[in-house]
């Protein structure tokens, strides 16, 4: 499908969706959402791809929030209901069955930095920058900020985040949890593509178990969460790649996956 303010170019197993406003630091309007929604929709469906990469284009800036000029004369009733649209495109992207690496190559601001918490991990340029300035226009986060970000980085950090609005540099983010990995700019794109290959190498059953138990097992009670990990690895068993892994283990071979999930 045709997309106007996104790309979707696929490699084999990687898709790589960036978002495509560079003028506006890749500012997040109704269309991008949109096109969002949509692009996920259809990876999520699409058997050949195992894993995706969200980026934004330029180098200045992964997403600087949504787009401000779009949302200044919204009455409450559309803002509701923008932000719900964001918040929808991020659980989709959550139940996606698949990874999704966060490459973030300058600013993640507002709804840039609540994307890339919906994605697995964030891996960032040494030029990234997150925060959540909502606060400073009058708003609060509407896509996540409030939620996924005091889950992920503790109370106390969402809380000097959301309340000072400041925009924080990479080194800090990694302190605190948000990010994963940190590397050179001109370096970024390379190791999100090793990694981004080194999880399509992987089996599709045993992935997508992987990312629901930790997403949605993460808020639930410990003994819960481990049942449903022993039915997932139950489960696994009924899959040609359980038998696949470990007898190219015995076999001292490489494994070839090929279990649709
Ligand atoms: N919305 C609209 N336009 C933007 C945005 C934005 N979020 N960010 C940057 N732009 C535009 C600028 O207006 C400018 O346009 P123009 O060239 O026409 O003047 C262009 O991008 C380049 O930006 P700057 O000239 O400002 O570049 P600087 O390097 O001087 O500054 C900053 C970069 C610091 C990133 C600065 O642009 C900035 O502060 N941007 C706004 C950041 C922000 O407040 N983000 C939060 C927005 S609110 C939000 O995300 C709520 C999420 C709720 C989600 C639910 C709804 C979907």
């Amino acid at each position: 499908m045709a997309y106007e303010t996104i790309l979707c170019e696929k490699d084999g197993a990687i898709a790589t969706v960036t978002i495509n406003r560079p003028k506006v630091l890749n500012a997040l309007n109704p269309q991008v959402i949109a096109e969002l929604g949509q692009v996920f929709a259809e990876l999520k469906q699409d058997g050949e791809v195992k894993v995706v990469i969200l980026t934004g284009a330029g180098d200045k800036a992964f997403v600087a929030g949504a787009d401000i000029s779009a949302m200044r004369d919204m009455n409450p009733v559309q803002a509701r209901n923008f932000s719900r649209s964001l918040q929808e495109v991020t659980c989709l992207m959550e139940d996606l069955g698949k990874p999704i690496i966060a490459s973030v190559n300058g600013f993640a601001l507002g709804g840039g930095t609540e994307m890339a918490l919906a994605c697995d991990f964030i891996y960032a340029s040494e030029t990234a920058k997150f925060g959540q300035p909502e606060i400073n226009l009058g708003v609060v986060p509407g896509a996540g900020g409030t939620q996924r970000l005091s889950r992920l980085v503790g109370k106390n950090w969402a809380k000097e985040l959301c309340y000072t609005g400041d925009i924080i540099d990479v080194q800090l983010a990694k302190e605190i949890g948000l990010v994963n990995r940190v590397f050179p700019v001109d370096d970024l794109k390379d190791a999100v593509l090793k990694t981004a290959k080194k999880i399509a190498s992987k089996g599709r059953v045993s992935m997508r178990a992987c990312k629901e138990l930790i997403h949605f097992g993460f808020d639930l009670p410990l003994d819960h969460a481990l049942r449903l990990e022993a039915e997932a690895f139950g489960t696994c068993f009924a899959s040609p790649d359980q038998k696949e892994g470990m007898s190219a283990f015995l076999e001292k071979r490489k494994a070839d996956f090929k279990g649709e999930a």
